[in-house]
């Protein structure tokens, strides 16, 4: 079966064109004009649409256990909502408890995943060391196509990576050719800040933005760009919420170091005055880490992504319902901490950034899909509409409108954060290794139809950089 995509105007991030796109066993294997379709294929007119590399999301938490619960979306719900907004592809993490084998934790992920209906892979975070740690971190890279491990710098007491860890981590991850990733918080001054607040009788979600105010993402994200520059290894900083966070990243681009920084839809758009609504369950669908910011940060944000020093959009989609966050109806330090956007990062991002003029459909593009596949290295496999690529495609009706709804959207989830947001231009189709998975409203999918997408090591990142070659010079002393 194949299918046959007639009409459109292909979108990459380099160039757009108009041109027929022919899909079969998983992968695209004709552009051209004119392409005959094949008997029984399935045809698609896209006439007056654009033909777009399916989307990347390189983080998301689906079946997290956390805080005491577990994330409503699972792979299965969670993949489907994806496609249903035009992503075809995850970046999950795996999240080891403290003194959790990493390899066991690796393998309980894989086994949850199993039902995912679009293609995922996992970033590993590391939460604690020992020889074990150090030894398995080669197995996942030589064996398992990891090539980026993740530290929490924040959850002080759960997963939270010292700088002790961080080090023993960004040493090893450097010698088996593999990213870094950090959620940039300082976890001593949120814990510290925490109970302060709490102590002071502020104990609702108006508590939690501030317990973690913008310097505790500013310290936290410089510290690890700072210990990344010392062993030279590439750095990954996940949803950079702040202009001080971004303004270290700013810096360390500038002086030649290969820092990347990754956005949230939900960071771009809302501001921290969610936290005062008088609405409980409102307001605590709103707490995730790093908290929503004032709007000074949004606009930074913006200017952040069209200077090129933020590469890629995600969502951190991590959904907990309503009942979930009750928990912390008197102590806003145990609310579940997350928020659901998986299905509308890329309609939102469309709204607000193709629709403006702030960015065209190319840099698009490289915001949704093809930045990520390129710095976690699945490109050209994914983020492109070429042949011998992934048949992982959305096409994208730029004058279709919608209002988004938790009433009416595909997650797992009782809430949305866009609740009640008008965009123009949403996915109309999307195409999962060359099937129609979501057409006009429907989803058709499969469980377990996802496939576990290997990401090879790096080796291009390492050569040249001269702090470690400086690091690894015989030093010598004339007395
Ligand atoms: N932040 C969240 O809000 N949820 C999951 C993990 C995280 O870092
Ligand atoms: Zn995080
Ligand atoms: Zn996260």
């Amino acid at each position: 079966m194949s299918v046959l995509i007639k009409n459109g105007t292909i979108v990459n991030a380099d160039q757009s064109f108009q041109a027929d796109v022919l899909c079969a066993d998983g992968k695209i294997q004709e552009i051209g004009s004119n392409i005959s379709a094949p008997s029984g294929a399935e045809i698609i007119d896209a006439a007056g649409q654009y033909v777009m590399p399916g989307g990347i999301d390189p983080h998301t938490h689906m079946q997290l256990p956390f805080m005491g619960t577990v994330a409503s979306e699972d792979f299965y719900t969670g993949t489907a909502a994806g496609l249903a907004g035009g992503t075809t592809m995850i970046i999950d993490f795996v999240i080891p408890a403290p003194q959790q084998n990493i390899m066991e934790a690796y393998h309980q992920w894989r086994e949850w995943s199993q039902k995912a209906v679009a293609d995922y892979s996992f970033h590993v975070a590391i939460t604690w060391w020992d020889e074990t740690v150090h030894a398995d971190m080669q197995t996942l890279v030589e064996k398992y196509g990891v090539n980026s491990f993740k530290h929490f710098m924040a959850y002080k007491g759960a997963i939270m990576a010292t700088d002790e860890i961080l080090v023993n981590s960004f040493n090893r991850a450097l010698e088996l050719g593999a990213i870094c990733t950090v959620h940039a918080e300082n976890g001593d001054m949120v814990a510290q800040l925490q109970n302060k607040i709490f102590e002071m009788g502020i104990t609702g979600p108006e508590g939690h933005p501030l317990s973690r105010p913008p310097e505790v993402e500013g310290e936290a994200a410089s510290r690890a760009i700072s210990i990344a520059n010392v062993y030279g290894v590439p750095l990954y900083v996940v949803h950079v919420s702040t202009k001080q966070s971004l303004e270290a990243i700013t810096r360390a681009r500038n002086a030649g170091q290969k820092v990347f920084g990754e956005v949230l839809a939900g960071h771009l758009l809302i501001d921290e005055s969610v936290y005062l609504d008088k609405n409980f369950e409102s307001a605590a669908a709103h707490v995730m880490s790093p908290p929503f910011r004032a709007k000074e940060h949004q606009d930074a944000l913006w200017k952040g992504i069209l200077s090129g020093n933020l590469q890629t959009t995600a969502t951190d989609h991590a959904c907990f319902c309503n009942d979930q966050k009750a928990a912390g109806k008197d102590d806003f330090r145990i609310t579940p901490n997350g928020t659901a956007g998986i299905e509308n990062r890329m309609e939102v991002l469309w709204h607000h950034g193709v629709n403006t003029g702030l960015f065209n459909m190319n840099e698009f593009v490289k915001l949704t899909s093809t930045n990520a596949a390129q710095i976690f290295n699945i490109y050209p496999r994914k983020g492109t509409i070429s042949v011998g690529a992934d048949a992982d495609i959305v096409v994208w009706d730029p004058e279709a409108t919608k209002t988004i709804s938790a009433k009416t959207h595909h997650q797992n989830i009782d809430f949305n954060i866009f609740e009640g947001m008008k965009v123009k231009g949403c996915a109309s189709h999307t195409i999962s290794a060359a099937k129609v998975v979501y057409a006009n409203g429907e989803l058709k999918v499969e469980r377990g139809a996802g496939k576990y997408i290997d990401r090879p090591a790096y080796a291009s990142f390492y050569q040249g950089l001269d702090v470690q070659a400086e690091i690894n010079k015989p030093k010598s002393v004339n007395r």
